[in-house]
């Protein structure tokens, strides 16, 4: 049945882990060395819909307090929508899955004191028992172990433009690449190089497809001018885009691009303008490596007095939403 290629799919993302923790278990039981919520341990036990939140954009994407009411909201939406939420991030050094509301406040008032963790971090912060903001990679991992195929998010990290030269690629291509989630984003921002991540997540054999258009979408804006690989239609559809997934038993994941609703999506040539500049200030002040997306997320606002803050907002709600119906229709069709 779907239950039970689920729980294959659970204990092969759970087998590495069982051999080294005594605690380790299968579907909806604790690993050792995570902390999961009592709501998220619950719903994973009785296969009902979760969805996983990443915590780099409360962090370092959105400043204090719009990234803790943004932070909750979203909690909300995947709620009513039928899900549950499952905020991931690294407190004292434990990655936790689920969050309560002091903790997200907590990681809303660190904002970038939290260590913006990528995959390759998380080891370095359970370590020095830090405080870590997971980014999508990290989120995908750790999601990934505990069996959560479903992860919303506002935009991906991707290739950044001159990457051809910096090789400033985000990991969060390679963890699609090697991770069996499907994440819902709102596409790549264009300070980003668009159809070089497309290209380079079809060499990482990365399953990509838009939500009702047949165009990639570029975070801000609806259009990016780059074709999607392929077009999904509904929640249904995603849902049965996963599945298949799961059924090929698939190592690398699934990028759904929903584009910002069109009433938010006006600004859209403004916050173009402002992204442009904010490039240049980058280069003159050679702000590069992980410390380029938070500068530039952080002069866009800034440029654009506040408008790309609130289109931000707009479009992770947007997904949140979406992201929640995907997961309730995968739930209902592994039954
Ligand atoms: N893009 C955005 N907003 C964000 C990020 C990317 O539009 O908040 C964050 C995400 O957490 C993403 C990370 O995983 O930045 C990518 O960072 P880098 O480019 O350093 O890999
Ligand atoms: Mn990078």
């Amino acid at each position: 049945s779907a239950n039970s290629r689920l729980s294959i799919l659970t204990r092969h993302l759970t087998s590495a882990s069982a051999t080294s923790s005594s605690k380790a278990g299968s579907h909806g039981q604790n690993l050792g060395w995570i902390k999961m919520s009592p709501e998220v341990s619950g719903a994973l036990k009785c296969g009902s819909p979760i969805v996983a939140l990443e915590s780099t954009i409360i962090s370092h994407g959105m400043p204090y307090p719009q990234n803790f009411e943004t932070a909750k909201e979203l909690e909300v939406i995947v709620k009513e929508n039928g899900a549950v939420p499952a905020t991931i991030a690294i407190l004292d050094g434990v990655p936790c899955i689920g969050l309560t509301t002091e903790e997200l406040e907590t990681l809303a008032r660190l904002g970038s004191k939290a260590r913006k963790t990528a995959s390759r971090d998380i080891a370095i912060v359970m370590a020095g028992r830090e405080n870590g903001a997971t980014t999508v990679s990290a989120t995908m991992y750790l999601a990934s172990k505990v069996g959560i195929p479903v992860f919303v998010t506002g935009g991906i990290g991707g290739v950044h433009r001159h990457g051809e030269n910096t090789m400033d690629i985000s990991s969060d291509l390679t963890e699609l690449g090697n991770t069996p989630v499907a994440v819902i984003s709102a596409g790549i921002k264009s300070i980003l190089d668009i159809p070089r991540t497309l290209e380079y997540l079809e060499t990482q054999r990365v399953t990509v497809a838009a939500y009702k258009t047949d165009e990639f979408p570029a975070f801000f804006t609806q259009t990016s001018g780059c074709k999607a690989p392929a077009r999904v239609e509904s929640p249904e559809h995603c849902a049965r885009v996963i599945d298949a997934t799961i059924r090929l038993e698939r190592k690398s994941g699934i990028l759904i691009a929903v584009p910002i609703p069109r009433e938010h999506a006006a600004s859209g040539s403004l916050i173009e303008l402002a992204i442009q500049q904010a490039l240049q200030e980058a280069r003159e002040k050679k702000i590069i490596g992980n410390a380029e997306t938070p500068f530039l997320l952080a002069r866009v606002n800034e440029l654009t007095g506040g408008a790309s803050l609130a289109s931000n907002i707009a479009l992770v709600k947007n997904n949140a939403s979406v992201g929640a119906k995907i997961a309730v229709s995968l739930a209902q069709l592994q039954k």
